[in-house]
């Protein structure tokens, strides 16, 4: 790697995340059904129709796994606590099982040395709250604050961070607008309700977690850089408004008490009753902000529906995924985020990553891809670093390879190749370049 450690302020922290449905074997430990099992189960959602139900079958193999970050030289693993495995339906029973296994994740971080980083929610809602509106009912909020009190009741006390929840971008608009996510809708109405109640929910956990006592408590947020397709005025509107309900919406919300207007043009009508009335919750403040990064998106005004746009191909090298590899997009958003919402808290990249057609040939995996689109990524945090910006702390996502959703498991995001077959793992060639660059 061209960056190491010691490039970096003294303090900075290295990480690799990952999340529970992506990784631990859904079917296993008495977790109950989520909305992701039955998305996935409808023809045409998923690659294959493939689900979490064996993943990388982390519940079993957890102590393999945290040696590897140990060995990885980082400092902090971000993982996720799965809503439907310590309530399998939602609400009501414990599943004590599931309990425990997250008891043991945070106590064997501990025990190597490892910061243990907790994000609430990565997606897999609990089937019973799908049935009864899932982000669309307000309830939500409430039904999450309680999922939070058991969870954190229970290892709040040991974690070194939390954040409730992960890109609620994904949660509001790529699950209910754009249909790529469970539950898979595409309704107006259905995307302006999921993304105040994410926020709200957002709230009422931040709120229950300082309740117990608890402290570091953050927000992640996933960004894309929109960049207009020409030089027109429209395309620069059409761009704006894209970054609009992307990227400042839920900064908007959680920094600033508001939603920006160009975006509430198209959700305002459809907003829940009184929305205007929950921002001392939603703005209930946090210890530092998230940023997940990976790419841009090139945005064209078009003569459909509200927002009256879409996406073209643009001209960068892309990832496996083709998602535009764009490295100034991060520096950008650290900015951005520092100077107009988080004012001086700290910042961390909780993901950055490539997914790459990584293979295993006798043995090892040369992903030399992924080390430079790591290099060229940690160089423009060290910028922002440089430049008195307060990034603190910088993840890769992922760990390992692992179900990419709608995907399935061909793309592979890991620095640690996992053959889905055998479930054996092996390191890849960006594990021990980032591992040297990490030695302490
Ligand atoms: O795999 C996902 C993760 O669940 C959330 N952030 C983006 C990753 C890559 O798509």
């Amino acid at each position: 790697m061209k960056l190491t450690r010691r490039d970096f302020p003294q303090g900075f922290l290295f990480g690799a995340a990952t999340s529970s449905y992506q990784i631990e074997g859904h079917a296993q430990g008495g977790a109950g059904q989520t909305q992701w099992d039955t998305f996935a189960a409808t023809p045409g959602n998923v690659v294959g129709a493939q689900n979490g139900d064996r993943a990388c079958d982390h519940y079993n193999r957890m102590d393999e796994d945290l040696d590897l970050l140990k060995n990885g030289n980082f400092d902090v693993y971000r993982f996720s606590t799965s809503w439907a495995r310590v309530l399998p339906e939602g609400r009501g029973t414990v599943n004590q099982e599931g309990l425990d296994f997250y008891d043991r994740l945070v106590d064997g971080l501990l025990e190597r040395g490892l910061k243990p980083a907790a994000t609430l929610y990565h997606w897999e809602l609990p089937v019973q709250l799908a049935d009864l509106g899932g982000w669309r009912n307000r309830d939500i909020a409430n039904w999450f604050a309680d999922f939070t009190e058991v969870i954190m009741g229970r290892i709040g006390d040991r974690v070194w961070s939390a954040a409730p929840i992960n890109e609620p971008w994904c949660v509001g608009w790529l699950s209910h607008f754009l249909g790529q996510h469970a539950p898979g809708m595409r309704d107006i109405r259905s995307t302006a309700r999921a993304m105040h109640h994410v926020l709200l929910a957002h709230g009422r956990a931040i709120e229950t977690m300082r309740g117990l006592g608890m402290n570091n408590l953050g927000a992640v947020c996933n960004f894309e850089y929109a960049t207009p397709a020409d030089a027109s005025p429209e395309a620069a509107k059409a761009a704006t408004l894209y970054d609009g309900y992307y990227n400042r919406f839920f900064l908007s919300g959680i920094f600033n008490k508001s939603y920006p207007a160009d975006v509430m043009e198209g959700l305002g009508p459809h907003m829940p009753e009184n929305w205007q009335d929950d921002f001392d919750v939603i703005g209930a403040p946090v210890d530092w902000v998230g940023i997940n990064y990976y790419t841009r998106k090139i945005i064209a005004p078009n003569d459909g529906p509200w927002p009256h746009h879409n996406e073209v191909p643009g001209p960068l090298p892309k990832t496996q995924v083709g998602w535009e590899i764009f490295p100034e997009g991060l520096y950008s958003f650290l900015k951005r985020t520092h100077e107009g919402y988080s004012r001086g808290l700290p910042i961390y990249v909780t993901e950055n990553g490539l997914a790459n057609d990584d293979k295993l040939v006798n043995g090892a995996v040369n992903d030399r891809a992924r080390i430079d689109y790591l290099d060229a990524h940690m160089a423009k945090v060290k910028q922002a670093c440089d430049e008195g910006i307060p990034v603190k702390g910088y993840f890769t996502w992922s760990l390992m390879d692992n179900y990419e959703w709608s995907l399935g498991y061909d793309p592979r995001f890991g620095l640690v190749h996992v053959d889905f077959d055998s479930l054996q793992r092996t390191p890849k060639a960006s594990y021990h370049a980032l591992a040297a660059a990490l030695a302490r």
